[in-house]
């Protein structure tokens, strides 16, 4: 059994039930994104034909409405009902926005899973400052968080369904947003959907464990990549390797009829780098825990832009 070794007493086997129920939510929001974004399961299906059959996902992220109880928390309580810990805050108050992210229980690593069943991932899940955007906004953003009341609480149940949990906006609406955040236009029509799943590259098993080949390889594939303060995101430090495609668009249809074309999901990529004091260890022996931890505000500053318009307008080659 896979997690026979846990050695939580009396507990193990609830947990074990309950580590099932969460891959089984996990793989439920990973079907809805894959189903959406033709992009990101084409990316997952050239890797795994190339490199490995088990890639294993540094983290999953989702985006929301900072207001009426629609913010992290709403999320965020699911994971933590799994095992899951709060981590660091991260803050852009530029994008009127802010973040945590949360690492996964610790149980032993199951062999031979992919994707969600291979480790479980780190959880990025970050909010518009609602009361930060002009009143006009507001009104638009609290209109819809208001519809959906208390349906917040299941914020977990909509991602994995694939359902938002308010009415479908006018598309005045939706561009009235768009001109003040592309992230409160994209919450509007995409809700709690998983915003990206994140390749671990440095798990990779051939030259494209290095994120340079990787990136390299991605757009030899004519794969389009976020260019946004350059294709590479690397924290200061140097450990925290980052890249991300431009987000797929799909067809929505708007409450008044109007159909047009709005953005959903992207898929990043990110290699952690050993950190200093485990450099010269031997290569086996590496584990995820001797590898740079959390995430970097200037990083993910840039990796937001994966859905703005620029990035999806923007010319290849
Ligand atoms: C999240 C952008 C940040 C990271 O890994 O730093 C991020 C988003 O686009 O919602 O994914
Ligand atoms: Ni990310």
């Amino acid at each position: 059994n896979l997690f026979s070794k846990l050695g939580r007493g009396c507990n193990t086997v609830d947990f074990q039930g309950g580590v099932s129920f969460l891959r089984s939510v996990l793989g439920s929001m990973e079907a809805v994104y894959l189903n959406r974004n033709p992009t990101a399961k084409a990316i997952l299906e050239l890797v795994h034909s190339t490199d490995n059959d088990h890639i294993c996902y540094d983290h999953i992220a989702f985006r929301t409405f900072g207001v009426n109880g629609h913010g992290i928390d709403a999320l965020a309580k699911f994971f933590l009902d799994f095992g899951y810990s709060q981590r660091d805050e991260l803050c852009f108050p530029a994008k009127k926005l802010k973040a945590f992210w949360f690492s996964p229980p610790s149980l032993p690593i199951p062999e031979g899973g992919s994707g969600i069943n291979g480790p479980l991932p780190r959880v990025f899940i970050s909010e518009l400052l609602v009361d930060q955007m002009s009143s006009q906004a507001q009104d638009i953003i609290r209109k819809y968080t208001n519809i959906s009341d208390r349906a917040c609480n299941h914020a977990a149940l909509a991602s994995a369904l694939g359902s938002l949990t308010w009415e479908k906006p006018l598309h005045s609406e939706f561009q009235r947003l768009a001109r003040e955040s592309e992230y409160a236009a994209w919450t509007l029509v995409n809700g709690y959907a998983l915003n990206h799943v994140t390749i671990s590259v440095h798990r990779l098993t051939s030259q494209l464990k290095n994120i340079e080949s990787f990136n390299r390889f991605i757009e030899e594939n004519s794969f389009k990549l976020n260019s946004e303060g350059g294709v590479l995101k690397v924290s200061p430090d140097g450990l925290l390797l980052q890249s991300s495609t431009v987000a797929d668009s799909f067809s929505f249809e708007f409450s008044d009829g109007v159909t047009d074309s709005v953005p959903c999901s992207y898929i990043e990529f990110a290699e952690r780098t050993v950190l200093p004091q485990y450099k010269d260890m031997p290569e086996k022996e590496i584990k995820e825990y001797h590898r740079r931890e959390g995430f970097e505000v200037g990083n993910a500053d840039k990796i937001f832009e994966s859905t703005s318009m620029d990035q999806l307008t923007r010319r290849t080659g």
